[in-house]
């Protein structure tokens, strides 16, 4: 993992022999803005690249920087993410590199599965961040069999997963809490409570004011937590995984925040809400509330802020550069590396586009003129 080995020491611009907060440095402090920075660019290039009609498809997350980063820093390299479409910033600060994530946007030749995947859908097993599932709640589940395996294996990894508030009103939501919390699985759910699945507000998916609530019901710890503050999320994270750690099984952390901008690119957000509700929410917008924290701590200047955007944006453009110019995965990719033993059906299309004529053609808009 690359951001949060980063032990780092005290620099002269912090206020001297002042206590800094949850215990960590100013070099770790420095990487948590910084990884906030860096997702919240990198979500807002992905916007445009749709836009221009450069890819087809995107999911942003942005107004999540907190929730993403405060419980993603609190992690070790041994620990496993069961993430949903919206932590960008997590595969980031795991290490997963921003080339292989566009790739992925590009379904390019060098993308770790040839294009078979939805953008926004990373996967890397190095960085133990597993595949998207686009399939609401299906990476509770998952995620808590892999933290009973840890726990039967006995290799001390906590499992940590992603979901929203809609995720909660799905089947596998209930089975996964209640099978961790009776199996006491070292497992730590992530509740991102945005306050929409897409056009749907939370007072239409449950009638309980606070959703944390819902773990006395399985007999596991619930915290809210406001997900906007960065190092509220981060204590809260370190906390459940100390549970974990002890045997204490699951929790369920309740990160109440908001989606600032659309479910995705598909979306307009102004159809179902008021640009009231959204300019109120962004006045705590979570990078702008850490920015004050780091400027009262004689950490963040203007300067500082301008020198990471500027490498944050060409490194941006660099990746967006090469994943641009490689050429697509050749067709016959198709048709491989999903089964062990190909079925028939497949293998007889396989034969079909190899006697037509000019074979398959894929189109950036991956349509198949067929
Ligand atoms: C099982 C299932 N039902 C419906 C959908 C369509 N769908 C995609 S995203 C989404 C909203 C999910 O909202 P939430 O869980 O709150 O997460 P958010 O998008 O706000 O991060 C829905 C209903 C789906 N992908 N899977």
């Amino acid at each position: 993992m690359s951001i949060t080995q980063d032990q780092g020491k005290m620099s002269t611009t912090a206020k001297q022999h002042q206590k800094l907060p949850e215990g960590l440095t100013e070099s770790q402090l420095k990487a948590i803005y910084e990884a906030m920075l860096l997702t919240r660019e990198y979500d807002d290039r992905c916007l445009k690249l749709q836009r221009q009609g450069r890819i087809g498809f995107y999911a942003g997350s942005f107004g999540e920087e907190a929730c993403q980063i405060g419980t993603a820093f609190a992690l070790r390299e041994q620990d496993w993410i069961f993430p949903s479409y919206r932590q960008p910033g997590v595969a980031l600060l795991r290490g997963v590199p921003l080339q292989s994530m566009m790739n992925n946007l590009f379904g390019n030749s060098a993308d770790v599965v040839e294009g078979k995947q939805m953008p926004v859908h990373y996967t890397s097993r190095e960085h133990h961040f597993l595949s998207i599932s686009s399939v609401i709640g299906t990476q509770v589940i998952q995620a808590v069999g892999c933290a009973m395996a840890a726990k039967i294996k006995k290799d001390e990894a906590v499992v940590l997963t992603y979901f929203g508030d809609g995720g909660t009103s799905s089947n596998d939501f209930h089975s996964g809490m209640n099978f961790a919390a009776t199996f006491k699985a070292p497992c730590i759910f992530a509740l991102v409570n945005n306050q929409y699945a897409i056009s749907v507000p939370v007072s239409k998916q449950t009638s309980v004011e606070c959703l944390a609530d819902k773990a006395k019901a399985y007999g596991m710890t619930g915290i809210q937590v406001d997900g906007n503050d960065v190092l509220a999320v981060y204590r809260a994270t370190k906390e459940a995984m100390q549970r974990a750690k002890v045997g204490e099984g699951p929790t369920l952390l309740e990160l109440k925040t908001y989606r600032a901008g659309p479910h995705s690119s598909s979306d307009d957000p102004t159809r179902y809400r008021s640009k009231e509700e959204t300019e109120k929410w962004l006045k705590r917008d979570p990078i702008l509330l850490f920015q004050k924290e780091l400027e009262s701590l004689g950490i963040w200047t203007e300067a500082y802020e301008a020198d990471v955007k500027a490498s944050i944006q060409n490194k941006i453009s660099e990746a967006i550069k090469v994943a641009e110019s490689l050429p697509q995965p050749p067709w016959e990719s198709l048709f491989e590396g999903v089964y062990s033993n190909d079925p028939q059906a497949l293998m007889a299309q396989k034969e079909d586009i190899l006697t037509h004529e000019s074979g398959l053609e894929l189109t950036n808009e991956g349509e198949f003129p067929l």
